[in-house]
This record gives structure tokens, sequence and C-alpha cells, in this order.
């Protein structure tokens, strides 16, 4: 096996394809927390493999996280990739693994990645716990790069415009936000917060940036959806919990899947 990231994308893509006996997929999608029960709406399974039957994935560490790859064909006759949890920089193997997923879709032909999360509010003034917030731009702290060596990726429309169009066709009233991407595992403390708020910050989280980059190296589109399931620390209330978390998305899981596959049958 090789130590190469785009090498092992290929060898996985080419093991992805074999395992689930589907030629070429159309699109991905990332569900984060929260979003894994909105997969069932995008579309019939074909087949559905743990990430660790595929080379170069990292096995899954959060609860909530399935850890799988499910196959599915959409009403449009779109062939989908949906990763149903994926990895995060925090869980400390490098960054590699945390864009394996795109990688690896982009690889098996995905020429747009969806990529969802649970996102803290920085905006409690005018969001809603529970809300959709269309990913417009990102900020990224991470302190990581998902590219190595002199290779200048244009990041003036990660997030593509068309596909930003294309929701608000779907869902006219969607907020749109810059997302700021901590490496966590911790939440933020209220300093940065403030912080973010001042630095253009509309949601925090600990994912997306990162793939985003990746996949917009590999060529694809990219849309991002934040759903927020708390306030940013220090803003307003209580400290929120991973359970919480999980709880907004069984709650939002119908609206957020109808959402999804509206939009992924109009690609
Ligand atoms: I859900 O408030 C969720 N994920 N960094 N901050 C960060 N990540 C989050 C938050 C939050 N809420």
């Amino acid at each position: 096996m090789t130590n190469d990231p785009y090498a092992l994308a290929t060898d996985a893509a080419t093991a992805l394809k074999g395992a689930v006996g589907v030629g070429s997929f159309d699109v991905a999608l990332v569900m984060g927390s929260g979003w894994v029960p909105a997969a069932d709406a995008i579309g019939e399974t074909i087949a559905e493999i743990p990430v660790t039957d595929l080379p170069g994935f990292a096995p899954p560490a959060v609860a909530g996280h399935a850890g799988r790859i499910r196959a599915v064909r959409t009403e449009s006759g779109k062939n989908a990739l949906i990763f149903l949890g994926r990895t995060h920089l925090y869980e400390g193997h490098g960054v590699n693994p945390v864009v394996h997923g795109v990688r690896t879709a982009i690889r098996a032909g995905a020429g747009t990645v969806v990529l969802t999360n649970a996102a803290g509010g920085l905006r409690p003034e005018t969001q809603e716990v529970g809300e959709a917030v269309l990913i417009s731009d990102h900020i990224n702290l991470t302190g990581a790069n998902p590219i190595t060596g002199a290779t200048f990726v244009d990041l003036t429309d990660v997030y593509t415009p068309r596909l930003r169009d294309l929701v608000r066709e779907v869902e006219p009233s969607m907020a749109e936000g810059v997302y700021v991407a901590f490496r966590g595992p911790t939440y933020e403390t209220p300093a940065e917060v403030r912080m973010c708020r001042i630095l253009g910050g509309d949601m925090v989280g600990m994912s997306t940036a990162l793939e985003a980059v990746a996949a917009r190296e590999g060529g694809a589109d990219v849309l991002g959806v934040s759903l927020v399931t708390n306030p940013g620390a220090g803003l307003v209330g209580e400290p929120l919990n991973h359970e919480e978390v999980l709880a907004v998305g069984r709650a939002t899981a119908t609206r957020m899947g109808v959402l999804l596959s509206k939009v992924v049958n109009k690609l």
C-alpha cells in the first residue's frame, strides 16, 4: 500500500466501486452530527459498507458517527455516495483521513460534494436552534490544510454559487453564513466566540472547511449546510453536549432529508 494520499484515494475508490457494485457516482454527501437520519430521504439504498472495509479510512471515534458509506440511487436517477459520519481533525489521525472520503468520492466520479455539519450559532439574534444555514464561505482556524506543497488552489468560490442559488430555489428563506472551523475537541471560550463574531463568522464548528478545500483541489463543486444546534459558548444559556446535538438532528431529520433530496434531484 501507498503513503501517497491521492493514490490511496484512487485505491479506495476502486475498492468502493467493487464493493457496492456501482461503476461511477455523480454526487457525494457527508452527513455530519445530527444529519445521519436525514440520509434515508436521499434515495434507494443499493449497498452500505463500513468505511473500514476500504483503505485509508480511520476507525470511527464518536458516538453517533456511524462510519459507514451508503450507495444510493436518487429519484432523478443519479448515483449518490453518502458518508454516514466523518473523521475529524481532533481525532488525531492527521489531516489526510479527514479529507479521505471527499478524495475517494471524487476519484469515484463525484463532481459535486455536499458537506453537512452541526454547528454553534454565532448570531443568536437571528438564528434559531434547528435552523439550517447555507455556508457562503469559511474561516479556517484549524491550523491545518489538506494540501502540501506549492499548489496554490484558488478559494474565491469554495462554496459554489450556482449550488447555493439552487438551494434557495428549493428553500428561499434559507440564510447564508460564514463557517468558522476550529480543530476542537473543546468548544470555544466565550472570548473566542466574541472574536469569531468580530471576524465575520456566523457559525462555528470542527469540520467541513478542510473537506471543502480538498474538494476544490479535486475540482468538485461544493455545497455546505450547517444545522445550528446551539448558540456559541457564552452568548446565551448553558453549554451544550453531544446528546443534545443528536436530539436536534433527530427532530429536524425529516426536514433536512427533504431539503437535501430536492437539491440532489435538481443537480
Ligand atoms: I453542534 O459551539 C456544535 N459543534 N467548535 N463550537 C464548535 N463546534 C460545535 C459547536 C460549537 N456546536
